[in-house]
């Protein structure tokens, strides 16, 4: 009898294991929310420059702290920094480019193993120096010279990190930001500040927010302005299958 119960005890044990292998852990469920400026942003940081040229602005917005209506802060990465296993597929290509001597988008996202486009809209000389980070250390990972307007560029990006990309033709100024991720779960915040992950498998999550920063501290020898650290938050946040999670970020 007592032998029959455990048994029995055994094989509820077993099918409850299968539902949850079966439904529970393939569901899946999203996080949005929204990264605002708490306080009065300070004043963009527009910079002037001598550079001769009808391609380049006279003034240029660096856009680093680009802040929109109800204070909704714009380029900012928002991801799960202990991602379950999703596939980068979906994901598009990474397309840049430069116009006006400024890179657009100021910031995007590429999965990690593919081919980031650059692409030259002036009639001059611009280079794409990518810089990956590790911790606050960068080194180089490609450099790209197009001199001739209309030109297009492919680069793989084979290191998962951030990688900073800069202007060595004299616009110091220029300054861009590309994610490189293997794993879907990561949004650039629109214009209104507003990001959303979706697809992500119930569980608990570290989310994660970094901002590049955007005081600047200093010049360096060739007038490049170099800027206050990134501003980087973490949150727990528990998705549960066909809820959306909200959460808010503040930078200040
Ligand atoms: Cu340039």
């Amino acid at each position: 009898m007592k032998r029959d119960r455990t048994q029995f005890l055994k094989a509820v044990v077993l099918l409850c294991a299968v539902i949850v292998s079966s439904k529970g852990w393939s569901q899946t469920g999203s996080i949005n929310g929204r990264v605002t400026f708490t306080g009065t942003p300070p004043k963009e940081t527009i910079f002037k420059h001598n550079v001769s040229t009808e391609s380049c602005d006279k003034q240029v917005d660096l856009d680093r702290l680009v802040v929109g209506k109800n204070k909704g802060v714009q380029y900012t990465l928002i991801y799960l920094k202990n991602p379950p296993a999703g596939s980068t597929n979906g994901m598009k290509p990474a397309v840049i480019d430069q116009k006006n001597c400024r890179y657009t988008p100021h910031m995007t996202i590429a999965a990690k193993g593919s081919t980031l486009e650059m692409v030259n809209s002036d009639p001059l000389l611009h280079t794409s120096h990518g810089y990956l980070y590790s911790g606050m250390e960068r080194s180089t990972a490609f450099n790209i010279a197009q001199p001739i307007a209309g030109q297009r560029t492919q680069q793989q990006l084979r290191k998962a990190g951030m990688i900073e990309i800069e202007c060595d033709a004299g616009h110091v100024w220029m300054s861009c930001w590309v994610w490189v991720t293997p794993s879907p779960f990561a949004a650039i915040t629109n214009e209104a500040g507003d990001f959303v992950l979706e697809n992500i498998p119930a569980g608990t999550y570290t989310l994660a927010l970094w901002h590049e920063g955007w005081t600047i501290k200093t010049k360096d020898a060739a007038d490049r302005p170099k800027f206050s650290d990134p501003v980087a938050q973490t949150r727990e946040v528990t998705v549960t299958a066909g809820k959306t999670t909200t959460i808010n970020f503040e930078l200040r």
